[in-house]
């Protein structure tokens, strides 16, 4: 299980604040904080207020690498600020976070992903939004391995995101997400591999930390490899660990939760 660190992200207000203020700071010790929590990758996303990604993207990047090594999953929805986020990357195979199925972004995004010996996430919607059921999240999928397949990228560098959205206006998608992840495994062989944004699934709800680890576990039975989560939720982080011995992908041991 890959666990991406999602607090390096514009949205939680402390790192709209660095942001806004050119302070390092802030971010380096949610780096370092992430790092040390177990994340196999740091999410890295400017927010939406940002008017010029493609300024704060650099200075995020080269920000986060002073103080870690982690790789980078570089999460933009502007090709620009994805680009430039990208170019800063010094020492780390890093991810590319996202395209969808929209042709324009595949032809956008797949070179880019191979120039830059990138990991690619491939989000299960176009430009009509994300699908209501599992089989229409994995034929989006399936378009999406089709035009890797034709660009000659890695079927096992591609990550199919079907998309979690909150349980409070969404409820009906929380189990066709979790149908999606198993279909996702059927597409190809090699198959993709999976990832959520986690997180989602909790906004403006009470107990989230219950609501996103009961997800991860329910996800990671259906086919999860990888999620975008908070690292520093050490019941989540647990919950993996437990989830990993009981679904017999790791061997057992009594340390099971020193498992990363
Ligand atoms: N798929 C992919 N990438 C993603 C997502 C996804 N990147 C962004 C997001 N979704 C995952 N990361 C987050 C980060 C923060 C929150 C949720 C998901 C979050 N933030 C608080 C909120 O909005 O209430 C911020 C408030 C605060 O504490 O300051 O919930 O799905 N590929």
């Amino acid at each position: 299980m890959l666990l991406v660190g999602e607090r390096i992200n514009g949205l939680f207000k402390d790192v709209a604040q660095a942001i806004q203020d050119h302070d390092p700071e802030p971010i380096q010790k949610l780096a370092l904080e992430q790092t040390a929590a177990g994340a196999a990758y740091l999410d890295i996303n400017t927010g939406p207020a940002v008017d010029e990604p493609e300024k704060v993207m650099p200075w995020l990047v080269k920000t986060v690498e002073e103080v870690v090594d982690t790789p980078l999953c570089i999460d933009s929805a502007k090709i620009p600020g994805l680009r430039a986020g990208l170019e800063a990357v010094s020492r780390s195979r890093p991810m590319i976070n996202s395209t969808t199925a929209e042709p324009a972004h595949l032809e956008a995004y797949l070179p880019l992903a191979k120039a830059h010996g990138a990991l690619l996430i491939g989000l299960a919607m176009n430009r009509r939004g994300v699908p209501k059921d599992a089989a229409d999240r994995a034929g989006l999928a399936m378009e999406i391995v089709v035009a890797a397949d034709a660009a000659g990228f890695p079927i096992e560098d591609l990550f199919i995101d079907p998309l979690v959205l909150p349980v409070n206006v969404g409820q009906e998608h929380g189990p066709e997400v979790l149908e999606t992840l198993r279909q996702v495994k059927c597409l190809a062989d090699p198959a993709p591999h999976t990832i959520v944004g986690l997180s989602n699934v909790s906004q403006k709800c009470p107990h989230r930390s219950l609501l996103n680890r009961t997800f991860l576990a329910m996800a990671m039975a259906a086919g999860l490899d990888a999620a975008i989560v908070d690292v520093e939720d050490r019941e989540l982080v647990h919950t993996a660990a437990a989830s990993r011995v009981l679904l017999n992908q790791v061997i057992y041991s009594d340390a099971f939760l020193e498992n990363r």
